[in-house]
């Protein structure tokens, strides 16, 4: 039991969630190790969400809601920290969901979709195919879900299946609190946050933006920027750390 006062309380009920939801096998082994890089530039970034971070939020905000076929992907991580989220996200900007894994088994696919709609998400689990251009499992997916996207949202994703929707000529949108991964530097727009403070934050601008707002973020975003202050966000504070 971990007592409210305790100054870490809301992380470790994180690992709490997380460990709980490995044991059922929502989350991997390996999912749990992710979790720990993401807490670590968490810390760096100083657990808040940055003005560029929000910046980020709003521009994926204009994305989705300007795509024809927007798609959010949820791996085991996304869903036991942010299902709440998800669901509400796909309420205001009108995507799909689409369970996507790494470690793909059926039961993991069947577990993390009942979380989803327990959680008030619809999910689109037609019949998936091999159908993106990758070696591994994660080429698993829908011909009517993420392979026909125009947009796809893609928290905590690995560079590897980011690389491949980029080269299929979609706008991939990534939530990865390390600026430095390959995911970060190969989206079409990083969201240097953690997931469950990102979530909300799409998810409101997704119901304020105006359409002339919406296009003035589309047409003036800057990935370099958005990345490379979160990188000076990191460096200031291990500066004043050193004070
Ligand atoms: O459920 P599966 O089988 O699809 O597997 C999911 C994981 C997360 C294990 C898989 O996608 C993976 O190995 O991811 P990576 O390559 O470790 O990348 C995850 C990235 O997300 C890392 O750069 C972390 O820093 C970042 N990250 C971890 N937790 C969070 C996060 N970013 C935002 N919010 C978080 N809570």
């Amino acid at each position: 039991m971990i007592p409210r006062d305790h100054p870490r309380y809301h992380s470790l009920r994180t690992r709490e969630r997380l460990a709980r939801c490995a044991k059922k096998g929502i989350v991997t082994l390996e999912g749990l190790t992710a979790h720990g890089r993401g807490e670590a530039f968490d810390y760096l970034i100083g657990e808040r969400t940055t003005d560029s971070a929000l910046l980020a939020e709003r521009t994926a905000a204009a994305l989705l809601k300007a795509a024809h076929h927007p798609v959010i992907s949820v791996n085991g991580n996304t869903a036991a920290l942010a299902a709440r989220g998800i669901a509400n996200l796909q309420g205001a900007s009108g995507a799909l969901v689409e369970v996507n894994l790494f470690h793909r088994t059926k039961k993991r696919v069947e577990l993390i979709e009942r979380l989803l709609e327990d959680a008030g998400a619809e999910v689109f689990s037609g019949e998936a195919e091999r159908l993106l251009p990758l070696s591994h499992d994660r080429a698993w997916c829908r011909r009517d879900g993420m392979f026909s996207a125009d947009v796809v949202l893609v928290p905590l994703e690995d560079g590897d299946r980011c690389e491949a929707l980029v080269s299929m000529g979609k706008t991939v949108i990534a939530v990865d609190l390390n600026p430095l991964s390959r995911t970060a530097r190969t989206a079409t727009l990083t969201i240097v946050d953690e997931v469950t403070r990102a979530l909300p934050n799409i998810k409101s601008a997704c119901n304020e933006l105006s359409k002339k707002e919406r296009d003035r973020l589309i047409d003036s975003f800057d990935n370099n920027y958005l990345l490379s202050d979160a990188i000076r966000e990191m460096t200031a504070r291990l500066s004043h750390a050193l004070d």
